[in-house]
């Protein structure tokens, strides 16, 4: 029995030497001394033996449960120390290591510049509206007068969802829901992304932003259009900016106009920013035709308005002085801190 006893210890004993982890010395814990362990396993054995030698055998094992058990215990406490002095070692804080700078993100110049333009109109009274970028063909084109087949649709041509939904192609569809709810006076702003089936190039995006505007209210004329916009160009590129209305066509606006102001760089002299003409075209804009305002159920007899398109990115470029919009949407942090 003393030798079964010994040859139990040793065997645990080599277990114990080859369990490297916590979890599988507990495994040779409950192998050794559990219900199905080899001492128990021992005892059962006792009803084999004669009387007066069971407290002897009693005892013996015991002794060795005892002895496994100091084994056991002393082997987890070594682990738990080095595992402790391994973890230590492992998360040593080295203070006189350079500290790691934050990286912190900057404005892009579209949104300073999309700022830029929501303060000047916000002060002038307008509010600032958003909508849906994914939009009805009626919304998008019908109700500005742009039906199947017009001209335009192939100037504005879209990313078709279905034939009746397609992306955005600019945010007059903001203006048309603001005007279908018939809440009159209307002096809005309608900025977000738009999408044309564009190819990329220098100054064109497949998405890109705009800002659109309209005020709707009795007595509204082209002069009102006039120092709107003026007063809007001399507080974006400063105030000895002048602006010029060229005719144009649009059709959701009757008439129309394509408004330039005098180079900010050279004043109107003429420089390579202006291409030597002194005048930088920045937007267009119109008088809302009378068929949209009817549309949309407002009397063009009693109300009229105007509405204006400013293109975003170009606003950014110009003010930026950026050549190549394709910088604007390359998150490159380095373009990005410069402004
Ligand atoms: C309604 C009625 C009229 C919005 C207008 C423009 C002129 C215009 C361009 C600017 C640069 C598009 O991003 S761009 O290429 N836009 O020239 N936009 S008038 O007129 C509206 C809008 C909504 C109900």
């Amino acid at each position: 029995m003393k030798d079964r006893l010994e040859q139990i210890k040793a065997e645990v004993q080599a277990q114990i030497i080859a369990a490297d982890t916590l979890e599988k010395l507990n495994e040779v814990r409950v192998s050794a001394l559990g219900k199905k362990g080899a001492l128990t396993e021992v005892l059962k054995g006792m009803k084999n033996v004669a009387p007066e030698e069971r407290p002897k055998i009693g005892q013996m094992v015991n002794e060795t449960r005892a002895q496994i058990e100091a084994m056991l215990d002393e082997t987890k406490k070594q682990m738990e120390t080095a595992m402790r002095e391994a973890k230590m070692k492992e998360e040593v804080i080295d203070v006189t290591l350079p500290a790691k700078k934050n990286q912190i993100g900057h404005r892009h110049p579209n949104s300073i510049a999309l700022e830029e333009v929501e303060r000047i109109f916000v002060g002038m009274g307008y509010e600032v509206v958003e909508g849906p970028e994914v939009e009805t063909d009626y919304y998008n084109f019908e109700a500005l007068n742009i039906p199947k087949g017009h001209p335009t649709r192939d100037e504005q041509d879209t990313f078709y969802i279905n034939d009746e939904i397609v992306l955005r192609t600019q945010t007059s569809p903001v203006q048309v829901r603001v005007m279908e709810r018939g809440k009159l006076p209307i002096r809005m702003i309608a900025p977000g992304r738009v999408f044309r089936s564009d190819e990329v190039d220098a100054t064109h995006s497949p998405s890109f932003h705009q800002i659109e505007g309209m005020v709707i209210d009795k007595h509204i004329t082209f002069a009102d259009l006039k120092g709107t916009l003026q007063e809007f160009a001399r507080e974006l590129f400063g105030k000895e900016t002048r602006v010029k209305f060229r005719p144009h066509h649009f059709p959701f606006t009757e008439p129309s106009a394509e408004v330039d102001v005098s180079c900010f760089k050279c004043g109107g002299k003429g420089c390579r920013f202006c291409k030597g003409s002194g005048w930088i075209e920045i937007l267009g804009c119109g008088m809302v035709h009378p068929k949209v305002l009817k549309m949309s159920g407002i009397d063009p007899e009693v109300y009229s308005g105007f509405a204006f398109g400013i293109g975003l990115e170009r606003i950014a470029l110009l003010k930026y002085e950026i050549d190549d919009m394709r910088l604007l949407y390359e998150n490159d942090i380095r373009f990005l801190k410069q402004f």
